[in-house]
């Protein structure tokens, strides 16, 4: 399974790449906090599963011109068997996430979180984060 570990830093231009050559200490000192980013395509999370260790976070970046949420909230979904949460994790949901917008999570259950997005849900637009304890 591809795994997306690209390391960013909130604050950090050319820095927030996939790369961290070429950024210095200083800047770690400003913004040490690091997150998964997932992208959210016209219908699509991507990647569409990602994994991380518990206490961390995961930043989904709308780069669509639409309109997407992040819901684990499985009252709201069309399909809502298809929504998974560890037992003791909360559900979430980001609300609307403009394009150009960003939402992030900190996950401290360790599990298997499914999500979906609220408008386009029918389109197949789901995804996996994997939480490891
Ligand atoms: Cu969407």
């Amino acid at each position: 399974m591809m795994i997306d570990r690209r390391r960013l830093l909130t604050a950090g231009g050319a820095c927030a790449t996939l790369s961290l050559s070429g950024c210095g200490p200083a800047f770690f000192a400003d913004e040490p906090e690091e997150a998964t980013v997932v992208e959210m395509g016209a219908t699509s999370f991507m990647p569409e599963t990602v994994e991380i260790d518990a206490g961390e976070s995961v930043e989904w970046r709308n780069t669509s011109i639409a309109p997407h949420t992040v819901t684990t909230v499985a009252e709201q979904a069309e399909n809502p068997g298809r929504v998974r949460l560890p037992e003791g994790a909360e559900p979430f949901d980001s609300g609307t996430i403009e394009p150009g917008g960003i939402f992030r999570h900190r996950f401290d259950v360790p599990g298997e979180y499914v999500y979906f997005c609220e408008p386009h849900e029918a389109e197949g637009m789901w995804g996996t984060v994997i939480v490891r304890g």
